[in-house]
């Protein structure tokens, strides 16, 4: 294995800035500091280039039966959009199987990315039938290093829809077996509601996904599953909160000294519910739950990102095409396969919208991208960091790299983009996997199947400490 010395650059964590080399050895950081002996090291000119740990997306869908068909990224196309914007780790979903087990899931998915993923991966399990056989199973998970779950408040009708007794004993049970339950707060109910009314009106377009799940429905959803956790005494992670009155539910049990961890999505900066009343049919490519919302909601969740009551920014990359798959909803919105890519988008959206904007520092950009997400999810500190010890999983971020998104020039395997025409400023400009170069000035240099699977851990103090 290579010996390399990355030179010059500013070495940018979650902690700090400064100017350091950074001398990686057999897959790991070896030291990082001035004046190292490179002794044979390969050197890469890091000047003007910020040095990061890469950066994890534990929100993905990759190769995912959802909403009556399957996710238009495999492990080979969505890893290979979500290291073209400097990820070099997901945490992807594997689904229970009506009848099947945890186990089985984490079986599935291995043989999914198995052969394919250039970037390395952890598993979380969503759980669609708490049996009491599942139930003795969640220890087996962690020890197997697969350290989360997830649990749907919404899509009622589904496999995936669960009750509040089933999330409640989720949290009881996760929280003895050093599990992490992540849940989907949308009320499941109330959609179904109102989804029915609507089409019973006649009003079948894309727009009214969005106004059939109003941000209170979200809000709710979000207080009741928090207050659940407080119950079960156990912590919880609310993903893809996309309003304020759902982070403001957040911010109450951080002042009660509540252990919630949360997340929000570029998709919520990036887009707003104008795009889903798009001419036509074109609003079918902006169907994500949460759906898009209001950008008065904006402010709220920049300041939940600066001042951590949402410690992490992830993807929920969940790609349809819009020919076969999103116009399975052409006269009936609840059929549009609810998602959207956004992986390899991710950390771009994040720098241009928010760094640059001056909403958040270069070591925020860090922490939200990259440590937050390690430390939460049980990674920390093999990933997360550029410290001896941990894997050299490092991102040369070139602050001023300018591209404009198209359809044409994206790495994953879907026919439009949702970002199309955007530009951004700041960018990767290579991304090394433990070490080996995998992205470099817009093409993908991995090996599919050299990524590897990490094992998870997690414990109530494995985590970060919350804002309280
Ligand atoms: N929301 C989406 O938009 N897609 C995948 C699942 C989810 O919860
Ligand atoms: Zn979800
Ligand atoms: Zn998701």
């Amino acid at each position: 294995m290579a010996k390399l010395l990355f030179t010059d650059g500013k070495v940018v964590t979650a902690e700090g800035s400064y100017r350091a080399d950074v001398l990686v050895e057999d897959e790991k950081v070896v030291a990082v500091g001035t004046n190292l002996d490179a002794n044979g090291a390969e050197t890469v000119d890091a000047a003007g280039k910020l040095v990061m740990p890469g950066f994890i997306d534990a929100h993905t869908h990759m190769d995912m039966p959802f909403g009556g068909t399957v996710t238009a990224d495999d492990w080979a196309t969505g890893t290979e959009a979500a290291v073209a914007g400097g990820t070099t780790m997901l945490i992807d979903f594997s689904l229970q199987e009506e009848g099947g087990t945890l186990a089985g899931a984490v079986d599935a998915w291995t043989e999914k990315a198995r052969g394919k993923a250039v970037i390395d991966y952890g598993f979380r399990v969503a759980i669609t039938d708490l049996r009491d056989d599942i139930k003795a199973e969640l220890p087996d998970l962690s020890a197997r290093g697969v350290a989360s779950v997830k649990i749907f408040m919404a899509y009622k009708g589904t496999p995936l829809y669960t009750e509040d007794d089933d999330l409640f004993e989720t949290l009881q049970l996760s929280k003895e077996a050093g599990v992490l339950v992540m849940v989907h707060a949308e009320n499941g109910d109330v959609i179904a509601k109102l989804q029915q009314q609507a089409l019973e009106r006649g009003d079948v377009a894309p727009k009214f996904h969005a106004l059939t799940r109003p941000e209170e429905v979200e809000a709710e959803a979000t207080n009741r599953a928090i207050r659940l956790a407080e119950v079960a005494g156990a912590p919880i992670l609310v993903v893809h909160v996309s309003c304020a009155p759902a982070l403001e539910a957040i911010h109450l049990a951080h002042e009660r000294g509540q252990t919630v961890y949360a997340e929000t999505c570029p998709q919520y900066f990036a887009f707003e519910y104008e795009d889903l009343a798009r001419e036509g049919f074109e609003g079918a490519k902006y169907v994500c739950s949460p759906p898009l919302r209001d950008p008065s909601n904006r402010p709220a969740l920049w300041n939940g990102l600066r001042v951590g009551d949402l410690q992490i920014f992830g993807s929920d990359h969940c790609s349809f095409n819009y020919e076969g798959q999103k116009e399975m909803g052409k006269d009936d919105f609840t059929l549009i396969p609810n998602g959207l890519p956004g992986a390899e988008e991710r950390a771009m959206a994040l720098w241009t919208l928010g760094v640059r904007e001056g909403k958040l520092s270069e070591n925020q950009f860090v922490a939200v991208l990259s440590t937050n997400q390690a430390r939460i999810y049980g990674a920390y500190p093999r990933k997360g960091t550029l410290a001896p010890g941990a894997d050299a999983d490092v991102v040369l971020w070139d602050p001023e790299l300018s591209t404009t998104a198209t359809a044409e020039n994206r790495h994953g395997n879907v026919d439009y983009t949702p970002y199309e025409g955007m530009s951004f400023t700041g960018g990767p400009a290579s991304v090394y996997v433990r070490g080996s170069l995998v992205y470099r000035d817009g093409e993908v240099v991995g090996e599919r199947g050299s990524g590897k699977f990490i094992e998870r851990r997690f414990t109530a103090t494995s985590g970060l400490e919350v804002r309280v």
